[in-house]
């Protein structure tokens, strides 16, 4: 992984093993470490009435177009905050792009344009991403906006007055490409296209490069006793649990300094250190900050400060759970809540990348699948602990099943004008489904009850550790139940003209109604827009769909239902359209016969 620094030297001393750097970095008389006690931060202390959240996205590098992890990462976060919404938070969901370093101007130069026009146009397609995905952030931040150099700024002098950064110089591999310092152990060796020997990154394969300058180091040796007083306080602070014990294992090794400067003569495209004009700032010191700058930094950031939460990729894990807090704990601010972690996406096996040719374009591909297929099948199939591989025949066999013939042939089936003439939420019997046996209800059904009951709860507990893949799957297994109880029922086949089976039928109706209506109004973060389609559907109007409203049969307990006897709404189609696998990868939803669930 990415550690900085093989060797270190003082301003003006010799070279000197890593393993001596406690001694060349002493804390500073000026810095008090913090109590243990102040490092816990957990949500069961906030109090009760602060309903404040925030959520981030790590903020994405403009050297190339965004790809499917980009939008996997977005989609993660946007979920978040849309169930949070529901739930009644203030949520902040900040997105953007990480537009400093020596990778961005390199990537300006190639393309021939000056560093900001090029960052401008790079910026502009992942918002444009971003808004046709329906991400629906609050904040985007480009590092290169006024409000984030004043926040970086203010930030370093904060470090600086503290006495936790000092000059020294380093000496050791660079990437470029991944913006980190290895050390000799995180290298190896490989030959470039045209056969030359090479050093490279053992984890990225990224080409590394031998550097030695003069330059700003924080004291990063002098925070391991904290991280770990934080990390073992807060089990909960790094999620899932393999990354959080990932991050104790790596303070169990060295813990360098860190160069949080490069000589402005390697990198004019960042922001100068203040007082310094000869020194840029470390492209990773500027991008964290950046979630602070969102905050409100340096004035008014404690709304939201003392309740953010990161999502992000494996591959930034270190810069995140282990740089980030030191940084944070030096300039006296309160740690994040909880880091999301999650894995990554990979294409038959390998890692995406420019020059395999394997990188997968999410805007195409939701513009093949439609933008809530996309995001159902990214959320559905991710899951954090562990790679998924991406293909589009997964894509079309999934939504096929779970939202072209489950969901929306249960939909299909209770609003068809043969089962539902009137087009009403019809009346629910209790006599045709009583409370104790003895109805025409068998003991599947009130199974199916008890499930559908206590899904808010399942899903809430997935959403919030954001397992959103077992939400789903615990979704999808109610919608199979409901399903099976029309199919068990076959109501169909009932006797209008018979009172008794007319009720039955009507019950039946309205339970896989109201079955549907928790099912719209879960998967709201999910697919926000076949969600609003569903309840328009149902008759549910916008200020029914909150986590408060869910409240599922209550005429089974006994009291009135809002929704019985309304119209249900106009019929707008096909919940989601089935998709063809065509050759040449044409995968258009195809106009679906609407009766095909019916029976
Ligand atoms: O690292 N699967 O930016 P970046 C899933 N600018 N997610 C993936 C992925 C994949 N194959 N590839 C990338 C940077 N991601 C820095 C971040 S934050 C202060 C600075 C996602 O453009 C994932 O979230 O390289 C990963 O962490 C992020 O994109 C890296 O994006």
């Amino acid at each position: 992984m990415r550690l900085p620094f093989l060797f270190v030297t003082r301003a003006r001393g010799s070279v000197l093993r890593l393993q001596l750097r406690q001694f060349l970095s002493p804390v500073p008389a000026l810095w008090k470490p913090q109590s243990s006690a102040a490092l816990r931060f957990t949500s069961t202390q906030l109090s009760k009435e602060d309903r404040s959240f925030y959520i981030t996205t790590p903020i994405f590098y403009v050297n190339a177009s965004p790809h499917l992890g980009h939008l996997y990462s977005a989609v993660i976060a946007d979920c978040l905050h849309r169930y949070k919404v529901l739930q009644g938070f203030n949520s902040k969901f900040a997105t953007g792009t990480d537009e400093h370093g020596l990778k961005i101007q390199q990537a300006a130069e190639a393309a021939g344009k000056d560093p900001l026009t090029f960052c401008t146009d790079v910026s502009e397609r992942f918002k444009h991403l971003f808004s046709s995905c329906s991400i629906s952030y609050s904040d985007y931040i480009r590092t290169t906006q006024q409000r984030h150099r004043q926040a970086v700024e203010h930030f370093w002098s904060v470090l600086q007055n503290k006495g936790l950064i000092y000059k020294g110089s380093y000496e050791g591999w660079y990437s470029t490409q991944d913006e980190s310092f290895l050390m000799p152990s995180q290298v190896g060796d490989a030959l470039d296209s045209s056969g030359k020997e090479i050093k490279v990154s053992l984890e990225s394969g990224h080409k590394v490069e031998w550097m030695k300058e003069e330059n700003y180091m924080f004291r990063l040796s002098a925070f391991r006793t904290q991280l770990l007083d934080w990390l073992t306080g807060n089990p909960q602070a790094v999620q899932p649990e393999r990354f959080h014990q990932a991050v104790l294992q790596w303070l169990q090794e060295d813990l360098p300094d860190l160069s949080v400067s490069r000589q402005r003569s390697r990198l004019q495209w960042g922001i100068p250190v203040p007082g310094d004009a000869e020194q840029t700032i470390y492209v990773w010191l500027d991008a964290l900050v950046n979630y602070l700058t969102v905050a409100g930094y340096p004035d008014k950031h404690d709304q939201w400060w003392h309740v953010a939460h990161h999502v992000i990729g494996k591959d930034i894990l270190k810069f995140h759970a282990i740089y980030w807090p030191a940084f944070l704990l030096g300039a006296g601010l309160p740690l994040p809540q909880v880091i999301h972690v999650h894995s990554h996406w990979t294409v038959e096996g390998r890692k995406m990348s420019k020059s395999l040719g394997n990188v997968v374009d999410p805007l195409e591909r939701s513009q093949m699948f439609t933008t809530d297929g996309m995001r159902y099948f990214l959320l559905r199939q991710g899951v954090p602990d562990s790679d998924c591989d991406y293909t589009d025949d997964k894509v079309i066999k999934v939504l096929n099943a779970e939202l072209t013939d489950s969901l929306g042939g249960l939909l299909n089936r209770c609003t068809a004008p043969a089962l539902n003439p009137a087009q009403i939420y019809p009346s629910f019997c209790p006599q045709s489904f009583p409370k104790e046996r003895g109805g025409r209800a068998v003991v599947e059904d009130y199974h199916m009850l008890d499930a559908v009951k206590g899904l808010p709860a399942v899903v809430e507990m997935h959403y919030e550790s954001l397992n959103v893949y077992k939400a789903l799957e615990a979704i999808s297994a109610c919608v199979r139940q409901t399903n099976g109880f029309v199919q068990r029922h076959t109501p169909w086949k009932l006797d209008t003209r018979d009172s008794k089976d007319q009720r039955w039928l009507d019950t039946i109706v309205h339970v896989s109604l109201e079955c549907l209506r928790i099912y719209g109004t879960l998967l709201q973060p999910i697919v926000p827009e076949i969600s609003d389609r569903l309840l328009s559907r149902l008759g549910v109007q916008p200020n029914e769909r909150s986590w408060a409203a869910l409240n599922f049969l209550p005429r089974y307990g006994g009291t009135d239902c809002p929704f019985e006897g309304r119209a249900l709404g106009s019929d707008s189609g096909v919940l989601f359209s089935r998709l063809e696998s065509q050759k040449g990868d044409k995968h258009k939803p195809k106009k679906a016969k609407k009766s095909a669930n019916l029976k």
